[in-house]
């Protein structure tokens, strides 16, 4: 029987389980990236396992998230460890302003066929050159780093079957904005989305990119494209050919579901405030008036992207709005480089854009938040209430196009209004210059691993009671995102000093919560479907788990931070029915006796509602792995055995 791509990959670097759905299975690793925001705690998880040398074929530390703070030394302690634990370790370097991780991966480094395990959730970015690159918590990363296996359930396969060819003004961005407009920020969970069909071969790499990176906003495992003839181009033109292998899917591959997209029917599309899902059609919301447009982000950045804009602008002769701030971020030097020695960054200065540094930037609420209640359009992947820094901002997600339209009218504008569409030819060859990554120390025993002192040291978790006791500290509805539970902007300096950040915890939600759970000595979080969905950060479990949480009661949880609390011993546990999330109230006291045996007795786990009397039924899900992990009191006790 035939395979498809994902089939391919995994059958090519299977350590243990078996290949069926729902089955966990564990592969082994190629390659690994991490960012400045996630890797000081990946890094000091890496040290505690007294591994001289990274096992991987590569691993690259990037620093892309937190690289101009004001008023502080954080940060740049920050990079001064990463820099120094990379050289001693045998990772490669990349230096801030080298560019955002996932688009410098693409360009310099995603290789087709391989595996590669990031801790950022964007990481399936590489997808679109054929890769299978999936997004973890920082431990998982550094267990990999490591040489040990990453553990996943066996996803699904979704064939998304592209048809035809995109209409000028329609770009990447509205095929991603299309499919969570269909299947929602849940849809992905427990699935690969593989791309196909005679679509697929329209696409530019960094389009592909596009695609795939947004694909974790579907709650995605990954997303891929085969590697054809367009990925052979791609590598060629970054001097890479060596790396080129094809990687298609059988014809009689065999997908567990199916999903047509004509592109030709495509329209320019848009996500509402506040949820990557909340897609329409551009033209429904013409003539809302606009206050700032952001272009960047690790969603579109590339070449591609910001030549559209800088194109758009000049051959309009177009200036950006009196009322309109709109910042252009390069997704990495390469591209950086490219636009400004053609011109390109010329034609947006001389436009009124405000150019900022190559990193994530606005993205992660690092500068430019919005006015209040001002709309904001990104050309990003993320519009969670309170991401921009601003509590009551609307922040609206679209194309390149679309972004470029609203700066010159100062409204939301369908861009085909724009007149000729700018078709932007792909590079043949880009240009090279890898000297901001710095390749690992030669002699590794020389090298001082430095300190400052926001770098404070990884607290590990209790190992687990037999009978768990608390209070519930808070009730959530759907789709709480990590953002609401460890936000970023102003708090990403604390990223290497738990105690600190765990101050933030559900801080925009109740600002007493980190308190609350310190007085009572922990508790219990109810929450509603999807929880954790969004970023990979292992705060959001890491913080609470330091707060005392002992278990989160959800209707259903996002891939990454279920690993992520199993890793740092909290229970994420799943109601068995729904409709006992409405008999469960704030400060109602739980419990859950006999713990060990009850897990291992079965998949269902008795809470006891001791203020109601009553019993709620709810399931783990733990595969005997993870049942270990639990009762070891998470995956750094596990490991030390
Ligand atoms: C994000 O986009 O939310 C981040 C910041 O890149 C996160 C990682 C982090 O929180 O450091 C992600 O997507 O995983
Ligand atoms: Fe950076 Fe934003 Fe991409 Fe996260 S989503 S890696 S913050 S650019």
């Amino acid at each position: 029987m035939g395979k498809n791509i994902t089939q391919k990959i995994l059958e090519s670097h299977l350590v243990s389980g078996a290949m069926a759905a729902g089955n966990e299975i564990a592969i082994r690793v190629d390659q690994t990236l991490t960012q400045d925001a996630t890797g000081t705690m990946a890094y000091l998880q890496f040290e505690a396992m007294g591994v001289p040398k990274v096992k991987t074929k590569l691993s690259v530390s990037y620093v892309d998230h937190n690289t101009l703070q004001y008023g502080g030394f954080e940060n740049a302690d920050d990079h001064r460890f990463l820099q120094t634990v990379a050289a001693k370790h045998g990772i490669y370097f990349s230096r801030p302003g080298n560019g955002i991780c996932h688009q410098v991966h693409l360009e310099r480094f995603g290789v087709p066929g391989q595996t590669m395990l990031g801790s950022d959730s964007h990481t399936p970015t590489c997808g679109g050159l054929g890769m299978m690159a999936i997004g973890a918590g920082g431990l998982d990363v550094a267990v990999a780093m490591g040489g040990g296996p990453f553990n996943l359930t066996y996803p699904k396969v979704v064939l998304v079957k592209l048809k035809g060819k995109l209409k000028p003004w329609v770009s990447a961005k509205d095929v991603i904005l299309e499919l969570l407009r269909r299947m929602t920020v849940k849809g992905g969970v427990g699935k690969v989305i593989e791309y196909g069909g005679e679509g697929v071969k329209s696409l530019s790499v960094p389009e592909r990119a596009t695609i795939t990176n947004m694909g974790a906003e579907l709650g995605a495992t990954t997303s891929l494209f085969p590697s054809d003839d367009v990925t052979k181009e791609f590598l060629k033109a970054q001097k890479r050919d060596k790396d080129w292998k094809e990687l298609v899917a059988d014809e009689d591959a065999k997908y567990d579901e199916i999903i047509e997209i004509d592109l030709n029917k495509l329209e320019p599309m848009i996500a509402k405030p506040h949820s990557p899902d909340a897609v329409c059609k551009v033209s429904e919301l013409e003539g809302m008036k606009v206050d700032q447009v952001c272009i960047g982000s690790c969603t579109n950045s590339s070449y591609r992207d910001l030549m559209v804009v800088a194109e758009i602008f000049r051959k309009g002769g177009h200036k950006v709005n009196p009322n309109v701030s709109m910042t252009i971020s390069p997704g990495s030097k390469q591209v950086l480089e490219m636009i400004s020695l053609n011109k390109g960054l010329a034609s947006m200065i001389e436009a009124g854009a405000r150019i900022l540094e190559a990193t994530c930037g606005p993205c992660i609420g690092n500068g430019q938040s919005p006015p209040s209640k001002g709309v904001s359009l990104r050309t990003f992947n993320r519009n969670f209430e309170g991401r921009s820094g601003t509590k009551d901002a609307q922040v609206y997600l679209c194309s390149p196009e679309v972004a470029a339209a609203a700066a010159i009218y100062g409204v939301i504008m369908d861009p085909r209004k724009l007149g000729k569409y700018p078709k932007i030819a792909m590079p043949k060859s880009y240009l090279i210059d890898d000297s901001m990554i710095i390749p690992p120390a030669k002699d590794p025993a020389k090298v001082e691993i430095l300190r400052g002192p926001n770098i404070k040291a990884l607290p590990v978790a209790q190992k687990i009671q037999p009978v768990i006791g608390g209070a519930t500290l808070i009730k959530l509805g759907d789709n709480i995102t990590t953002d609401h539970i460890t936000p970023a902007g102003t708090w990403l300096k604390y990223r290497s000093n738990v105690p600190k950040y765990s101050e933030s915890v559900f801080s925009a939600i109740d600002a007493q919560f980190h308190e609350k759970a310190k007085t009572a000595g922990g508790g219990f979080v109810i929450a509603g479907e999807n929880y954790g969905q969004g970023s990979s950060r292992e705060h959001a479990a890491l913080c609470p788990m330091y707060l005392g949480i002992k278990g989160i009661i959800a209707k259903s949880f996002a891939r990454i931070h279920k690993d992520n609390l199993v890793n740092f011993g909290i229970l994420p546990l799943t109601f068995s029915n729904s409709a006992d999330y409405d008999a469960v109230d704030q400060s109602d006291k739980l419990e859950i006796n006999d713990l060990a045996k009850q897990l291992e007795a079965g998949d269902s786990l008795i809470i006891k509602n001791v203020t109601k009397g009553k019993e709620i039924k709810v399931k783990h899900g733990f595969s005997p792995r993870q049942i270990d992990i639990i009762l070891a009191g998470g995956l750094l006790n596990f490991t030390k055995g």
